[in-house]
């Protein structure tokens, strides 16, 4: 019995663009319960994590915005992924800005001895306050989820890291900060830039990672910031970076994925309306979620 656990997130707390809090919204209005219900007996949408409209607060030592709500309010997200996992249920969170990743991170490691993630983003989402050049904590959630960065955010859901280095690709990347890089570097992170993806394809790109994370984890985590994909493709994020994956190189990536049935839990993230041209980004991130529980062209 195929279950899909539908929960929203519409936090935008984490960077300062208005807009991305209704990225759940546009990828309802998008027809993604509709359109999922044909791949599983059975789609639950447990709605939205509350969050409200809240003040934005600059914590005065470490200079994060908006770092206790985001431990609170990820701390909720957290306790609704594992409430799905603990269901049967495969959890398909949607954002929302990318710090949401440190709440669904929180609700799913704690179930597998050797999570992995793939992380398909232009950025690397690897900085912490002293290395971050925003102080915006969605350019950080991957650090955190290695339990680098704020103990108010390393220690949501009760117990920290939640992934090991070994265990992340990186897929898409393209603007990486000096901290970042330097990060990669110490702890090995595998990483597949525009130039990877260009120079071997997508499908060696994703025959690799598919294999190397086979290998050595028990379930892995699709982490899908939709602007890992050109502007052209998605242009409804608040952090757009040119020179992307295209929409059908992201199609090829979700079909493989499919095929290899690694994929243990998903969320899409960033997608912002307001910056949006007619949903269309929203209407993206629903194609790809067809193809990634299975949908065929044939
Ligand atoms: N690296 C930059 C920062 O840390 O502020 C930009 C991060 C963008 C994060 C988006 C979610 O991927
Ligand atoms: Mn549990
Ligand atoms: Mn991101
Ligand atoms: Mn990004």
């Amino acid at each position: 019995m195929k279950k899909l656990a539908i929960i929203g997130m519409p936090m935008d707390l984490g960077q300062r663009r208005r807009g991305v809090d209704m990225g759940p919204s546009a990828i309802r209005y998008a027809g993604v319960n509709e359109r999922l219900k044909k791949l599983f007996d059975e789609v639950l949408d447990y709605g939205d994590i509350p969050i409200g409209r809240p003040e934005v607060e600059v914590d005065p030592e470490s200079n994060l915005r908006n770092l206790h709500l985001i431990a609170e309010k990820t701390e909720l997200l957290s306790k609704e992924v594992d409430k799905a996992i603990e269901s049967a249920s495969f959890p398909l969170v949607l954002g929302g800005d990318h710090s949401i990743a440190i709440g669904t991170l929180a609700g799913v490691a704690k179930h597998y001895e050797n999570l992995g993630v793939i992380w398909y983003d232009a950025h690397g989402d690897l900085n912490t306050a002293e290395t971050s050049p925003t102080g915006n904590i969605h350019g950080m959630p991957l650090a955190v989820s290695l339990g680098m960065g704020h103990p108010l955010l390393t220690n949501v859901g009760g117990y920290e890291p939640k992934i090991k280095a070994e265990n992340i690709v990186i897929i898409g990347a393209r603007s990486l900060d000096e901290g970042e890089r330097e990060l990669i570097k110490e702890k090995g992170i595998k990483v597949y830039t525009m130039h990877e993806i260009d120079r071997i394809g997508m499908t060696k790109v994703m025959e690799e990672s598919i294999a190397y994370l086979k290998e050595r984890t028990d379930g892995v985590h699709l982490s899908l910031d939709l602007d890992g994909l050109d502007p052209h493709d998605a242009p409804g994020v608040g952090t757009p970076v040119n020179g992307g994956i295209s929409y059908r190189e992201s199609h090829l990536a979700m079909e493989m994925l499919a095929e290899s049935q690694i994929i243990t839990s998903a969320e899409f993230v960033e997608v912002n309306p307001i910056l949006d041209d007619k949903n269309k980004t929203a209407t993206v991130a629903v194609a790809l979620m067809g193809s990634l529980f299975g949908e065929k062209l044939l």
